[in-house]
């Protein structure tokens, strides 16, 4: 080989060796779990991140608690710590375009932050769901003493019949110290106690069946039902 060309490739040894060449060290950033309930991922200033540029990032991620776990997520990435690690590891990422979310899982409604990534599309709210009305439920009152006496009745004061199946708000009367007003069948089974007075409300979902009702303390002469249909 002539001098010349031995001259050439020594130069392009050295051009290659140059430090030019060494590797660009990724951006670094802290994530932080525990020992409380926090979470956090912070830019080495110690500033909260919300907006990145898409890249490689080295995340060092502190998780000081063995209940707690950091997990991220996100467009190509899903790294997490187990909940019982306690200890400090790193993570070499690339995040893309797009939002990223980083939580303890067993706590991730209180604990959680999100990351945006350029300048993903806004995010489209989901479709409201169309207002169901809630059914109304039919009202029943329901009454136990003075003394021996037991009924169910309608809203306009009748004995309760001709019922059908659904959601009922029944207001229990129990004026007695003796009887419980107890009902039970077409799916409920529900009493007051004996040896007090009391006035509540139940909300129920009758079922098709027989609805009985009666006092603990008398049933055989305490009762009455009602077909539901
Ligand atoms: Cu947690």
């Amino acid at each position: 080989m002539p001098l010349r060309a031995l001259v050439i490739l020594g130069l392009l040894g050295i051009a290659f060796a140059a430090p030019g060449v060494a590797e660009a060290q990724s951006p670094r950033l802290e994530g932080t779990v525990g020992p409380g309930f926090t979470i956090s991922l912070k830019l080495p200033g110690g500033a909260d991140v919300r907006q990145l540029d898409p890249g490689t990032y080295e995340i060092v991620v502190r998780d000081l608690s063995d209940f707690h776990n950091f997990h991220l997520s996100g467009p190509g990435i899903q790294q997490t710590t187990t909940v019982e690690f306690e200890g400090t590891v790193t993570w070499t990422v690339t995040f893309r375009e797009g939002r990223y979310r980083f939580e303890c899982d067993p706590h991730s409604e209180d604990m959680n932050g999100t990351v945006v990534v350029g300048n993903p599309p806004a995010q489209t709210p989901p479709p409201t769901p169309k207002p169901t009305p809630a059914p109304t439920a039919k009202k029943l009152t329901a009454t136990v003493g003075p003394g021996n006496t037991i009924a169910l009745r309608s809203a306009s004061g009748g004995h309760a019949h001709g019922l059908t199946a659904g959601a009922y708000t029944i207001t229990v009367r129990d004026r007695s110290r003796i009887h419980s007003f107890h009902l039970a069948g077409a799916g409920v089974n529900r009493k007051t106690g004996l040896a007090q007075t009391v006035t509540v409300t139940w909300k129920v979902t009758l079922e098709r069946g027989t609805l009985r009702f009666f006092s603990d303390a008398a049933a055989p002469k305490l009762r009455g039902s009602v077909r539901i249909g």
